[in-house]
C-alpha cells in the first residue's frame, strides 16, 4: 500500500497514521500461533529469564537484553510467568516474522514516506496478556533507535483489537514537532539515559488509539507514545517492526548492535 496524499499529510501533521484492515486475518493467526510457540519454547527453558519493564529500566544493564539486537528472545513479565514480549531479531532470523515483515506492503509504506533505503532494525512481539500485561512508559523510538539524522519511523500492527480497556497505544497528536528529550544508549557494559528536556511531555493531550485487529498505525521516531497496562480480561497483541533510512548513521552507542556476520537487512 503507497499512503495516499491525504494519508502523508496527515502523517506529518499528526506524526501517526493509522491505516485499517492493512493485515489480513490468517496472516495475524499465523503470527499469533507462532508468537504462542515461542513463548512456550521460553516458558518451559528455566535458563531464559529477564523481566522486562520499562517502567524503571530494569532490563538496560542486562546482557540477556542488551544480546538480543541480533536474536530471537522471551522478556518476562515482573508479576507472572507470561511474557512481556518477544524481541528483537525475529524479522531477520524467524521465517513467520521474516515473511510477515516482507509480504504485506510495509516496503511500499516505507517508500511512500520517502524513505530511501529503508532498513529493518528491531521487531517486537508484544504480548500483554489479560490482567498482567504490563506498561509501556511514555517515550520515543528516536530515544532507544537513534541515528544521524533522525530516521526511525515504527510500523505497528494490532493482532487483536486494541481498546483503552486492554492497554491500547496512546500518542500525543503533533507531538513528534517536540525536541527528543532523551537518549538511550550504551555506557561501558551497561547503558545510560542523557535527559536532554526533564520536562514531562504534554501527556493531557494524548489520545486513545482504539484500533481493530489488522490495523497498521505508522508512527513518527519523534512521537511520544505510551500503553497502560492489561488490566481487562480481553489479550492485546501487536507486533512491531522499528525502520531506519540506510543512508543515516546508526550510531554506535545504541543499545542495539549486530555483529558483522547480520548486517541490518531491507525488506
Ligand atoms: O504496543 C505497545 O504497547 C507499545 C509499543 C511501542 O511502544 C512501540 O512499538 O514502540
Amino acid at each position: 500500500m503507497r499512503p495516499t496524499t491525504a494519508q502523508l499529510e496527515t502523517f506529518e501533521r499528526e506524526g501517526f497514521l493509522v491505516v485499517p484492515d492493512f493485515v489480513p486475518t490468517d496472516r495475524l493467526d499465523q503470527l499469533r500461533a507462532r508468537a504462542s510457540e515461542l513463548e512456550a519454547s521460553f516458558i518451559t527453558d528455566p535458563n531464559h529469564v529477564t523481566v522486562f519493564s520499562t517502567g524503571d529500566q530494569a532490563h538496560g544493564d542486562d546482557t540477556w537484553f542488551l544480546e538480543s539486537g541480533d536474536k530471537v528472545r522471551g522478556f518476562f513479565e515482573a508479576n507472572g510467568g507470561r511474557l512481556n514480549k518477544l524481541g528483537h531479531a525475529m524479522h531477520d532470523l524467524d521465517p513467520v516474522f521474516s515473511a510477515f515483515c516482507r509480504e504485506l506492503g510495509f516496503a511500499d509504506v516505507a517508500q511512500g514516506l520517502g524513505i530511501d533505503e529503508p532498513k529493518l532494525v528491531q521487531s517486537m512481539y508484544i504480548f500483554k496478556h489479560p490482567g498482567i500485561g504490563g506498561e509501556v512508559t511514555w517515550h520515543t523510538d528516536h530515544t532507544f533507535l537513534w541515528t544521524n539524522p533522525r530516521s526511525v519511523v515504527g510500523l505497528w500492527v494490532a493482532v487483536d483489537d486494541a481498546t483503552i480497556d486492554n492497554g491500547c497505544m496512546w500518542a500525543i497528536p503533533g507531538g513528534h514537532r517536540i525536541p527528543v528529550k532523551s537518549q538511550f544508549r550504551r555506557e561501558g557494559m551497561g547503558t545510560t539515559t542523557d535527559v536532554f528536556d526533564p520536562t514531562p511531555y504534554p501527556i493531557g493531550d494524548a489520545v486513545p488509539l482504539e484500533v481493530a485487529a489488522g490495523t497498521l498505525i505508522v508512527l513518527d521516531g519523534a512521537l511520544p507514545h505510551w500503553s497502560d497496562v492489561n488490566r481487562s480480561p480481553a489479550q492485546r497483541q501487536a507486533f512491531t517492526l522499528h525502520i531506519v533510512d540506510g543512508h543515516a548513521e546508526w550510531v554506535a552507542e545504541n543499545w542495539l548492535q549486530r555483529p558483522p556476520a547480520l548486517p541490518f537487512a531491507g525488506f
